[in-house]
């Protein structure tokens, strides 16, 4: 199996690690336009370093409450990141936006997939990915980021999930996207509570069947904070790897992880162990 993302050919036999790599104002300290593009830069390549198949460039943040960038701003953040990863480091670049002007420009300056946590709502995104050839991943959201977490209600999350998920893979085909350049993703914590997080988790092997390689983002998130009695975020490490080894055992082929030598080394374990396609 092989992820295809323009120029590049993403072999997924064995189950690898998307770094995260946040340009959000508040991620670097600085948030300034100079500033911002060397130590992005600096952490992509110690994530390339540590063995991360991909760099997850996100400029905008997810956080309920945070405001939306305007197209300008979230260019003036991404697209210069984006140079230079392209232009230093041997990785896959991914870019985390709903916009097709944002699509457009990145693709333009390097990017390869393109991840909307919106599950590409917008057709013109999803247009303008097809059109530079990019592979994308479709997440599943309940809602907006802003009120997503309210009040989350699903008669079976599992069926719907995956329903929507199958619907997107269609979507995406019909738009131009090749069948090789389509990661799925349950979008865990997106809309979900914690009880829905745990049925969507069980119900991996289940998300591998549905024609798409599938994209598993757990690092640091609520779900582990909960699982471990209540860690804060900077407490999350060992919960997050502990996840990420058990998705990878159940046939995840994309771990979305912030520590990526830690998440390397999860995926190699949950794989070894795992049964996964082409065993017995
Ligand atoms: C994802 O699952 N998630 S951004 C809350 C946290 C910690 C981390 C404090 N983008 C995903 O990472 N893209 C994000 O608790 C994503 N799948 C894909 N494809 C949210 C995030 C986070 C949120």
């Amino acid at each position: 199996m092989q992820l295809r993302a323009r120029s590049r050919l993403l072999a997924l036999d064995a189950p690898v690690v998307m770094g995260v790599l946040n340009v959000t104002p508040d991620s670097f300290s600085d948030g300034g336009r100079y500033v911002l593009p060397d130590a992005a830069l600096a952490q992509a390549r110690r994530m390339v370093e540590h063995g991360a198949a991909i760099v997850d460039v996100g400029g905008e943040s997810t956080r309920p409450g945070a405001v939306v960038p305007s197209v300008q701003q979230e260019l003036d953040r991404v697209i210069p990141v984006v140079e230079r990863i392209a232009r230093e480091l041997d990785v896959m670049i991914s870019v985390d936006t709903s916009r097709p002007e944002v699509v457009a420009a990145a693709c333009e300056a390097g990017a390869h997939l393109i991840n909307d946590i919106r599950g590409f709502r917008d057709p013109a995104t999803l247009a303008a990915a097809a059109d530079a050839g990019a592979a994308v991943c479709v997440m599943h959201m309940q809602g907006e980021p802003d009120s997503m977490q309210r009040a989350p209600t699903y008669q079976d999350v599992v069926r719907e999930v995956a329903d929507y998920l199958v619907q997107r893979i269609a979507d995406c085909r019909s738009a131009g996207v090749s069948a090789d350049a389509i990661l799925i993703d349950p979008g865990f914590g997106f809309g979900k509570t914690q009880d829905h997080n745990l049925t969507l988790f069980r119900a991996l092997d289940h998300f591998t069947t549905l024609g798409a390689p599938l994209l598993v983002g757990v690092s640091r998130k609520s779900m582990v904070g909960h699982l471990t009695g209540g860690r804060p975020v900077d407490q999350r490490l060992a919960g997050s790897v502990a996840l990420a080894a058990l998705a990878a055992s159940r046939g995840a082929a994309v771990l979305r992880a912030h520590d990526v030598a830690e998440t390397v080394d999860a995926v190699r374990i949950g794989a070894a162990v795992g049964r996964r396609q082409g065993d017995r």
